[in-house]
């Protein structure tokens, strides 16, 4: 039978002994050949680990990324980093040491490989969906039971087909045509799905470019996106010193999706998600000569090579505009050492940018914060209120070509009012320069390995069996679309906590409702009350664990987005939807609720003691979800099974 990308990869890792167990249909359980984690979920992901009790991990690759929390104001994340070294060298992992790059770049340039499973602890792992790898982020205990050997389970997807033709114009690039993805479909249009790409206009776009696309698919709520890997992989990953590990992969001629899409890359143009949304799309011409203060350049979407290059030589011979401060964190070593190399380094630096550090940065508010009430136009792939660290920030979301030229004249500007596009030049080989992975040590060695621990790691909470019966108030009613960033910000001040559960459990809706923590602990915890789209955003599974550690028993919401989804399971919330959408309405911050769940089969009743009333709730919980919620959550479910 003829078959999509995503169909060879599932049926080369399905396991069966587990797919035969579960619930018909919706389920499959995939052998995971790859992971990675970064440091701002590594932590948590490695203390569960340690917490099942294996040895040494049983990927073919695991590797473990210091990204995020590089800003070191006091000991805790430089601690972080050094429990994360001394982990993998423990547990048989690589380590990628702070300063290496973004995750997702460098997994990209170095260890990726076609029709290979990786999960990662970071939403946009996707990213490795550019090489023809299936990659999906997932919560950080997922991770860590993937690095135990057990399989990731996921509801079976249906296949989008995204069928490129034509040729990208100048000065549009791949960043215009995911943030056209997103015009189409918005935020939660890829739920349950996998952006397959295929057609005539692939062959168009390098690695990297498809990389900026699957990367930002996770905007649209996608599982994954995946490009097929063909001779322009091959070319990649041999420049990566890497060709031995390619092999062809894609779909067949006469092959159906499930949903077709199609896109003329001729016909993009340059596009910008407005605030507070990346589905918010707009053609830059609509709003260009809007002022702006900052432009922020990298970010996992946009910090490769050729992103930087194009950016250096449209700021060759300019000065960025006065009231102008530009940043720029580039991807990874290997694309500073080109730049250095090329001299593009120079125009970057003569023209006025501040280059930081190869990581993350102000993408997550880690440095780099706009000034008050400031428009800051970026590269990223995500501008939720707050985000950057200044609350009034108003963050629009652009490709490397619009960001430079802004940068340029200050107001945001359609590039191709700039005249001739410049023309890049790739190197045919790339740098390889693998001196900050620190690589496994051999078993017989790393069990010997002393973990270093920090005074701010402290030891998980405990996860008791749930009742049949929840009982409590509502401690928080809130709107459509809340993202992980509203649950549980991020940010310089609170990421530095995410090894410490009781300390970053005062911030949990700190922007929405600061007095939330205290009034949960105060109930003896209760429910939240949700629209659509619920924890959309990031994997940080510190969105469900502060919330457990505060009480949180159950959030009941509309609809869910899927990682926040499987976050809340694993640490033992239930998460349930009304029945009927209506039901939201009947429902306000302060009532007393009972929700009886019983063993979690089937639909669930909500009685509503203050407007004495009863509602139904339901779930898409499989049989397996509800037996690891009943156990209070996934690590005790999984310790169980390792003792058995
Ligand atoms: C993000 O972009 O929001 C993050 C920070 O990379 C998160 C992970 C985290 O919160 O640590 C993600 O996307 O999963
Ligand atoms: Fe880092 Fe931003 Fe990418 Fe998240 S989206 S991994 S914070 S660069």
């Amino acid at each position: 039978m003829a078959g999509t990308i995503t169909e060879k990869i599932i049926k080369e890792h399905i396991v069966e002994d587990i797919a035969a167990k579960i619930a018909p249909g919706d389920e499959v359980a995939l052998k995971i050949d790859q992971t990675l984690t970064q440091d701002a979920t590594g932590t948590m992901a490695y203390l569960q680990f340690e917490a099942i009790g294996i040895p040494r991990v049983r990927t073919e690759q695991s590797v473990s990324y210091v990204d995020h929390n590089t800003l070191q104001t006091d000991f805790k994340n430089p601690d972080d980093h050094r429990y994360l070294q001394s982990i993998a060298r423990r547990y048989g992992l690589q380590f990628s040491r702070p300063g290496n790059g973004i995750c997702h770049q460098l997994h990209l340039e170095r260890f990726a490989c076609p029709g290979k499973t990786l999960i990662g602890s970071d939403s946009h792992t996707p990213t490795a969906g550019g090489i023809g790898s299936f990659a999906i982020g997932a919560g950080g205990l997922d991770v860590a039971v993937a690095m135990a050997g057990m399989p990731y389970r996921i509801k079976y997807p249906k296949i989008v087909g995204i069928k490129l033709t034509g040729k990208l114009q100048d000065w549009v690039s791949a960043k215009d045509v995911i943030l056209e993805v997103l015009r189409r479909i918005d935020v939660k249009g890829g739920v349950g799905t996998v952006l397959e790409y295929f057609g005539p206009g692939v062959k168009t776009l390098s690695v990297p470019e498809r990389a900026t696309i699957t990367n930002m698919g996770t905007e649209t709520g996608a599982t994954t996106s995946v490009f097929p890997s063909d001779e322009v992989t091959k070319a990649f990953m041999v420049a990566q010193e890497r060709g031995n590990q390619w092999i062809p992969l894609e779909a067949d001629a006469d092959v159906e999706y499930d949903e077709l899409i199609e896109l003329n890359l001729s016909e993009v143009e340059p596009l910008v998600a407005l605030p507070h949304s990346p589905g918010k799309i707009k053609p830059v011409s609509e709003i260009a000569g809007l002022e702006v203060q900052q432009v922020a350049i990298g970010s996992c979407t946009n910090s490769s090579l050729s992103d930087l290059k194009i950016v250096a030589n449209i700021l060759k011979g300019h000065t960025i505009a006065d009231n102008m401060h530009l940043t720029i964190n580039p991807g990874s070593r290997q694309v500073v050492e080109h730049l250095i190399e090329s001299d593009e380094m120079r125009y970057l630096v003569a023209a006025g940018a501040r280059i930081l550090e190869n990581s993350c940065g102000p993408c997550i508010g880690m440095g780099g914060a706009p000034s008050s009430h400031a428009v800051s136009v970026r590269t990223f792939n995500r501008n939720f209120e707050g985000r950057s660290g200044t609350k009034d920030a108003q963050m629009y979301l652009v490709s490397p070509e619009v960001a430079a030229a802004t940068a340029i004249k200050g107001v945001l500007t359609d590039p191709r009012d700039l005249g001739e596009c410049p023309k890049i030049e790739m190197p045919q080989r790339f740098i390889i320069n693998d001196n900050m992975f620190i690589r496994p040590l051999p078993a017989g060695e790393s069990a010997k390995v002393e973990i270093i621990r920090g005074p701010n790691i402290k030891p998980l909470p405990d996860f008791q069996p749930l009742p049949d019966t929840l009982a409590g108030e509502v401690l928080i009613k809130v709107e459509d679309n809340i993202t992980t960033d509203h649950i549980m910000p991020a940010g310089a001040k609170i990421l530095p906590l995410r090894s410490n559960i009781p300390a970053i459990s005062e911030y949990v809706f700190e922007a929405i409702d600061p007095e939330f923590p205290r009034r949960a602990l105060e109930k003896g915890g209760g429910f939240i009350i949700g629209g659509d789209n619920y924890g959309q955003g990031s994997s940080r599974e510190h969105a469900a664990l502060a919330p457990k550690y505060l009480g949180v028993k159950a959030v009941i919401v509309k609809s869910f987005a899927r990682i926040h989804l499987a976050n809340l399971i694993n640490f033992g919330i239930v998460p349930l939807t009304f029945k009927d959408p209506a039901d939201y309405e009947s429902i306000d911050l302060a009532d007393k609720l009972e929700v009886i769940i019983g063993e979690l089969q089937g639909d669930v009743k909500l009685r509503n003691r203050t407007k004495n009333n009863e509602i139904e709730l339901t779930h898409s919980l499989s049989q397996l979800d509800a037996e690891i919620l009943k156990t209070g959550g996934k690590l005790p479910w999984v310790k169980a099974k390792v003792v058995k």
